[in-house]
């Protein structure tokens, strides 16, 4: 499968996040794309670098003065002070209910809670570049389907940082900006007139939910860790079904932390089906592999042999898909169940 990368994945490489009152090393790291880039190659998979601008596109699924933050955030960081350029930055203040989100301060740390939903993506010199390659890969992903030459029937925007998380104007989960959304709507752009979305990563896709959650030409559909327990756990509950123009077009699926991968199966079914009923001209895949068993922040227990039968059922759906790479932090499984998911839908 023709698969889009940039080594500028690499220039966002934080050293910490915060785990229990502790700063901890990242668990989203460069070595991640790496794993997969080589387990592509191995296999044969094309490399290709970004050739879509995502910037029209971003201006669409984020707002303007948060990619106006982001795109300079480092910058403000550390002309703030010299010794900046070695301190992470993070919010330790937000605009929480009855507080004003629509007065952007001047202070950079009370910014970057404006524009953040937790303390959890964290920030380095590199991040915007490493995003921005990132969103430029999922457009060039889809722009290479949406093009309809080719045989082309999938493709894979193996990127960092991840993008679920991230909403119409906040950052948070180690993501930035929405690599998914920017798919969906690039194959919009493109000529789909109905795009289906489908989340599998362990923690559910609030930001491209929120993203898309007033419309009807983008069904979004996520099975993940019921959100009573686990992470982002203000949003994916089951009677989240779409507003406005968009009601009935949100389908969650939460599942208890420690479920059995039958049950996860099950929950896949009826993500298909809600799918195939929408009779999208196109799907978008926002794979996290965090649903491993061995995966170190989650708490679902797929094999890698699973991965493989989640491409073939992906493969069934007969759509032309966007695979963009989520969560994932068993680093070195991670070559192994991206391939088997892609190589699955292929029927290889
Ligand atoms: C893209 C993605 O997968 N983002 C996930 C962000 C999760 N951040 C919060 C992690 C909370 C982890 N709790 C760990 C318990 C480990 N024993
Ligand atoms: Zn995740």
């Amino acid at each position: 499968m023709i698969t889009f990368f940039n080594d500028l994945h690499q220039a966002h490489a934080p050293e910490f996040e915060f785990f229990r009152g502790e700063r901890v090393p990242c668990f989203e790291t460069p070595a991640r794309a790496e794993y997969v880039k080589t387990r592509l190659s191995a296999r044969g998979h094309a490399l290709r670098a970004p050739d879509t601008d995502s910037r029209a596109v971003l201006a669409k699924v984020h707002a303007p003065r948060y990619l106006a933050f982001l795109e300079q955030a480092w910058r403000d960081w550390t002309l703030l002070e010299a010794g900046n350029a070695q301190r992470q930055p993070f919010p330790s203040v937000w605009p929480v209910r009855s507080l004003r989100s629509d007065i952007e301060p001047v202070n950079f740390i009370a910014r970057l809670g404006l524009y953040s939903m937790d303390n959890g993506s964290p920030l380095a010199a590199g991040t915007w570049a490493a995003a921005k390659a990132g969103a430029d890969a999922a457009a060039s992903a889809a722009a290479l389907l949406a093009g309809g030459h080719g045989n082309e029937r999938g493709a894979f925007c193996c990127s960092r940082p991840p993008g679920h998380h991230a909403g119409p104007d906040f950052m948070g989960g180690y993501c930035f900006l929405n690599n998914a959304a920017v798919a969906a709507q690039t194959l919009r752009d493109g000529g789909a007139a109905r795009v289906a979305v489908l989340d599998v990563d362990y923690h559910h896709g609030n930001g491209t939910q929120s993203i898309f959650y007033g419309r009807a030409d983008v069904l979004f559909v996520s099975l993940h860790g019921d959100p009573l327990t686990e992470y982002p756990f203000y949003l994916g509950h089951a009677d989240e079904t779409g507003a406005g123009e968009g009601a009935g077009f949100n389908l969650n699926l939460p599942l208890p932390a420690g479920c059995s991968t039958a049950r996860w199966f099950e929950a896949l079914e009826q993500a298909c089906s809600r799918i195939a009923a929408y009779r999208s001209d196109a799907l978008v895949l926002s794979l996290g592999l965090d649903t491993f068993a061995e995966d170190p922040i989650s708490k679902f227990a797929l094999q890698s042999s699973d991965f493989s039968r989640l491409g073939e059922r992906l493969g069934a759906l007969g759509l032309p898909t966007v695979f963009v790479l989520e969560g994932g932090y068993a680093a070195a499984a991670l070559g192994t169940n991206a391939v088997n998911v892609i190589e699955g839908f292929e029927g290889v």
